[in-house]
């Protein structure tokens, strides 16, 4: 099957063969992953560009332990990887530490933060990785930040409502962000990133909404923000606004929870299957074995709105919380 590929990937292709180091090399490789047609044509090239990634991450954690320092790259596990982003002092290690009990450390002053930070946070039955990041700021930034945003599927980018100056901090980040080509946009956005661009979805999380006068800047912030992402607010001190957090997390991250089910037995409700939104039935099976995928028939579907073991054909979009049953 031919592999037509798009200007795009062979754009993004040409740097890679012309990148110099790991880390370049490395971000390309990433770009050519995210722009390649997913189609059977490219089965083998992409996994062949995953093998490379691996064997490049490899590297590059290798040449870092012989310089003594930390692996910058975080391992996405769970279902998402979730990385906060602000300004210094926003309260996006408090965030971290209360939504996913991972160790980050909380401190007064600013820059407190200064390496990547992953915990998990459960939600209902599936669990989601959040990454604290150091501050985004023009006094000073560790460099590697904004590489570690564009990797994520989801961006938390946290405002700081006790600060006079939150709209300019956030105005701050955002065009840092942007000097790196990374740009947050929100769920809805469809626009194809521009050659070497990312757009990674971001809610915009108005944090301290215990502090005095918290309430009227959430009011400016919103009229800035409202038209451009989901907005929430919330205290990581009081815990005011954490579970509208979660839920809206959980709804940005663009994923369904559906639930197989053998004939003939019960669904196991406790090990959901995730898969990105808009995944149909043939793609759920895939999911589950590749070998499903060729001896699918027919799957019977509960919920979604449908008739209670309805049968629906290999292309039906699953829905949240549907329980399918496969035949093969
Ligand atoms: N009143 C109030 N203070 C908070 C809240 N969240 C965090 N703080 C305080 O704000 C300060 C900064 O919190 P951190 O979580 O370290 O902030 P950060 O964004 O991780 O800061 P850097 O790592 O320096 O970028 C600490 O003194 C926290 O106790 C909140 O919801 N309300
Ligand atoms: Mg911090």
């Amino acid at each position: 099957m031919p592999a037509n590929l798009t200007p795009q990937y062979l754009e993004v292709e040409k740097r890679f063969r012309e990148a110099k180091g790991t880390e370049e090399k490395l971000a390309a490789l990433e770009e050519m992953l995210a722009v390649i047609p997913k189609h059977k044509g490219t089965e083998h090239l992409r996994g062949d560009l995953k093998r490379r990634r691996a064997k490049l991450k490899d590297d590059a954690e290798q040449a870092r332990r012989r310089k003594g320092g930390f692996s910058i790259a975080v391992d996405s596990e769970g279902v998402g990887q979730v990385v906060l982003v602000g300004p210094p002092n926003s309260g996006k290690s408090a965030l971290v530490a209360i939504l996913s009990k991972a160790s980050t450390e909380v401190g007064e002053y600013p820059f407190t933060t200064r390496k990547p930070i992953a915990g998990m946070m459960p939600y209902v039955n599936i669990q989601i990785q959040l990454v604290d990041l150091p501050a985004v700021s023009d006094t000073y930034m560790e460099p590697w930040v904004p590489s570690l945003v564009r990797p994520a599927d989801l961006c938390l980018l946290v405002g700081d409502l006790a600060s006079g100056a939150v709209l300019e901090e956030l105005e701050q980040v955002l065009a840092i962000l942007e000097r790196s080509k990374v740009k947050l946009v929100s769920l809805g956005d469809a626009e194809a990133p521009a050659i070497g661009w990312a757009r990674k979805r971001a809610i915009l999380v108005a944090n301290k909404m215990d502090a005095p006068g918290a309430d009227d800047t959430l009011e400016i912030l919103r009229s800035v923000y409202e038209s451009r992402f989901p907005i929430v607010s919330v205290s990581a001190q009081t815990a005011q606004g954490l579970e509208a957090l979660r839920r809206m997390i959980y709804d940005n991250l663009g994923i369904v929870r559906v639930y197989c089910k053998p004939p003939g037995e019960e669904p196991s409700m406790k090990s959901p299957v995730v898969l990105p939104r808009g995944s149909t039935v043939l793609e759920m099976a895939e999911s589950i074995h590749k070998d499903f995928a060729h001896q699918l028939k027919f799957a019977r579907i509960w919920g979604s709105g449908k008739f209670d073991g309805q049968r629906v054909q290999r292309d039906y979009v699953v829905q949240e919380g549907d329980i399918i049953e496969i035949h093969i």
